[in-house]
């Protein structure tokens, strides 16, 4: 049997990570390389599995659990999409607020698979207003707890992945990168923009040659992460829509303006909240990763009077809180012109972490 490489692409809700599975994927293809996408999420009915797919791209998604506590699910997804794409390449994407995949993920894996697969160095993708802030001493907008999730990721990557470069200026990117090694000096710091493509291919040289995955494994305390990740209210939602030439551009701005001004109000600090609208013409991509200044909408739909709304938030509150302010929210907008039709709506909290494997020291590679 070849081997596959597989490409772990952590970090934070929000980082990029789905941007950039998007972007390695393409240039991969270019490089002649078949690559096959593996997302993960704790409910079904996920944006960037949706987004993913319109790229022709085979995509398998491990959905009601992470993959640390699922690792058969990991197992079976990377079966499944390497026999249907032919990969060469799997490029994976673990839930946002996971930490500790090298104990629980990548050891086992060095282990347990070294006959069929090659593991890349582990990247971490931290968004750098986040970063930025947490070097400073700051917890990143969020929770203490779920500020230390997002340290422990940086702490166990092989490499740390400064992303949206294209926000920074040169030196401020240099400088950050400088910060960012001194803190976490056991990891190569690079910086990548999925926008403009700027050190992609410098990651991928990387990630496609190297096999010195998960070069650590750090303490974690699991009290602590399950509070990171319980202080989140998740919300999985795909919605029919339907009115008379309704400006789909207009609608999602407006759910998520509706969404943001709630949660502002209430310092409710939004780990990730994104929507895809999809319609006879395409689809559009909404988003936003922090307060009301990070609302951003990508593409544009012609008027018209059917869509399907796919919306995933991650945002600090109860879920009871989230599912009731995101109807209330959904009502406002639709208001008198849009019907909306519930298909699935999922609203939980993650439970703690129970990962199916977790290794204390480093497995020797090849
Ligand atoms: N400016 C800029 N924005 C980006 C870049 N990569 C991702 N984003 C934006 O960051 C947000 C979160 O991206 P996504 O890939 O869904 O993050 P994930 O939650 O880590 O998978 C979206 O609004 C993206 O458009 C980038 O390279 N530059
Ligand atoms: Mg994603």
């Amino acid at each position: 049997m070849k081997t596959t490489r597989l490409i772990l692409v952590g970090g934070f809700l929000g980082a990029g990570k789905t941007t950039l599975l998007w972007e390695a994927a393409r240039r991969l293809a270019g490089r002649g390389l078949r690559t096959g996408l593996i997302t993960n999420d704790q409910a079904p009915e996920l944006v960037d599995t949706a987004f993913l797919s319109q790229g022709g791209v085979k995509v398998a998604e491990v959905a009601g659990s992470c993959f640390c506590c699922n690792f058969q699910g990991l197992i079976d997804a990377m079966s499944k999409v390497r026999a249907e794409a032919e990969a060469d390449v799997l490029i994976a994407e673990p839930v946002g607020s996971c930490t500790d995949l090298s104990a629980t993920i990548v050891q086992p894996l060095k282990e347990g698979f070294r006959r069929e697969l090659v593991t890349a160095p582990l990247s971490v993708l931290a968004d750098p207003s986040r970063l930025s802030d947490l070097l400073d001493g700051g917890t990143a907008g969020l929770h203490p707890s779920a500020a230390y999730i997002l340290r422990k990721q940086l702490e166990e990557a092989d490499i740390v992945l400064i992303s949206k470069s294209d926000q920074l200026s040169p030196e401020a990117l240099r400088a950050l990168q400088q910060r960012t090694r001194q803190a976490f000096p056991e990891a190569a710091v690079l910086g990548v923009s999925a926008k403009t493509g700027a050190g992609v291919d410098v990651w991928l040289d990387a990630v496609t040659t190297r096999s010195d995955a998960g070069q650590r494994v750090v303490a974690v305390d699991y009290d602590v992460y399950a509070e990171g990740e319980a202080v989140l209210g998740w919300l999985n939602a795909s919605i029919v829509l339907r009115g008379e030439a309704v400006d789909w551009n207009a609608f999602a701005a407006g759910l998520l303006r509706g969404l943001s001004g709630r949660f502002d109000r209430g310092n409710s600090a939004v780990g990730h909240v994104k929507l895809m609208v999809s319609a006879a013409d395409g689809f559009l991509i909404g988003n936003l990763t922090g307060t009301a200044d990070t609302l951003s909408i990508r593409n544009t739909l012609t008027p018209g009077s059917e869509a399907s709304l796919t919306l995933n938030a991650r945002v600090q509150m109860t879920p009871e809180a989230l599912d009731a302010c995101v109807r209330e929210v959904l009502a406002a907008t639709c208001a008198e012109t849009v019907q909306a039709d519930i298909v699935a709506w999922r609203c939980l909290s993650p439970g703690r972490p129970q990962p199916t494997h977790r290794y204390d020291h480093v497995v020797a590679a090849g």
